[in-house]
């Protein structure tokens, strides 16, 4: 998987040549390029940024120079969008997403989409088709990025992160490179503000990289864990030797050599904390893959 990465902080991402991460980059199972901003400026300030149109605080990511940095990196020739090209405006956000409904999904190059069995499929995420760079842009307002995401994300072979700092990136960025028929998806890590995109950008490539193939050393151990698989739910407690410890017992079934009662152990635990700590997560959850005793609870 190649990873590109933009931002006016390229320094953020020395430490992905550290831990499982590096190792992954050694094995050439990835690797990761974190490009300056500023290098595709062209005035002596080497300004990336500007005041926002219609007033307000804040400074906002300026549309030429992330075009000229994106274009490079995605081998693409600059040219002018006809209008009708953008959800029948040139305009961004709401006038497009209402054209086209909020979502993520891009549409497709013609090239890239001859076949349509190879459209874009967020539930069923092919590996063996690859459809072209995914353009990535870390944002608060946008949707929430889950591990669904990160398992798709996983099985591409060229992400590409732009990092807005500031108040954020000029909304027509994604939009043009949406029409220009990139893949492009804008997502939010959760709900707080951090001063630019760049801890974002770490925190979903983790959480991407470490399911491709090869790169954990126990793939047995990413399966089981929270968020995954068709039933997304907490994880039960873990405990290891000794049972007996400043006067804490292990729970006395986890001992007991009954594999059918761990199990049924583990999953009671699982379904109680996460209806306690997280229930929207039990909400979602498809009451037919539910068993008689899950229901008795
Ligand atoms: Cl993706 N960016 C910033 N700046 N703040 C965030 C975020 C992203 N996700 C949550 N907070």
């Amino acid at each position: 998987m190649k990873i590109d990465i933009v931002s006016v902080f390229p320094e953020y991402f020395d430490v992905m040549n550290l831990s499982l991460l590096g190792k992954a980059q050694e094995k050439g199972l990835v690797e990761v390029k974190a490009h300056n901003l500023r290098d595709w400026t062209h005035d002596v300030h080497h300004s990336v940024d500007d005041t926002p149109v219609g007033g307000g605080a804040g400074m906002v990511m300026k549309p030429e120079v992330w075009a000229e940095c994106l274009d490079q990196l995605l081998g693409l020739e600059a040219r002018d969008l006809q209008a009708g090209e953008v959800g029948g405006a040139i305009h961004s956000s709401r006038e497009s997403r209402q054209a086209k409904g909020l979502t993520n999904a891009a549409p497709r190059l013609a090239s890239r989409s001859a076949d349509p069995s190879e459209a874009a499929d967020h539930e069923n995420p092919d590996p063996q088709s690859d459809q072209g760079p995914i353009l990535i842009f870390p944002n608060p307002s946008a949707q929430l990025f889950t591990q669904k995401d990160a398992t798709e994300l996983s099985h591409s072979s060229h992400l590409l992160f732009g990092c807005g700092r500031y108040e954020g990136y000029d909304a027509r960025i994604p939009d043009y490179y949406r029409a220009q028929g990139v893949q492009v998806r804008e997502y939010s890590i959760g709900d707080y503000v951090l001063n630019g995109g760049e801890v974002a950008v770490s925190v979903m490539l983790e959480a991407i990289t470490r399911l491709i193939p090869g790169f954990v050393g126990n793939p047995d151990s990413i399966v089981t864990e929270s968020y995954t698989g068709e039933e997304p739910l907490l994880e039960y407690s873990q405990y290891t030797r000794p049972t007996s410890w400043r006067g804490l017992e292990v729970p006395a079934i986890l001992t007991s050599g009954d594999h059918a009662k761990v199990d049924r152990y583990r999953r009671d635990e699982a379904l109680e904390r996460t209806a306690s700590i997280r229930p929207d997560l039990v909400q979602a959850l498809d009451c037919k893959r539910l068993d008689k005793k899950d229901k008795a609870k």
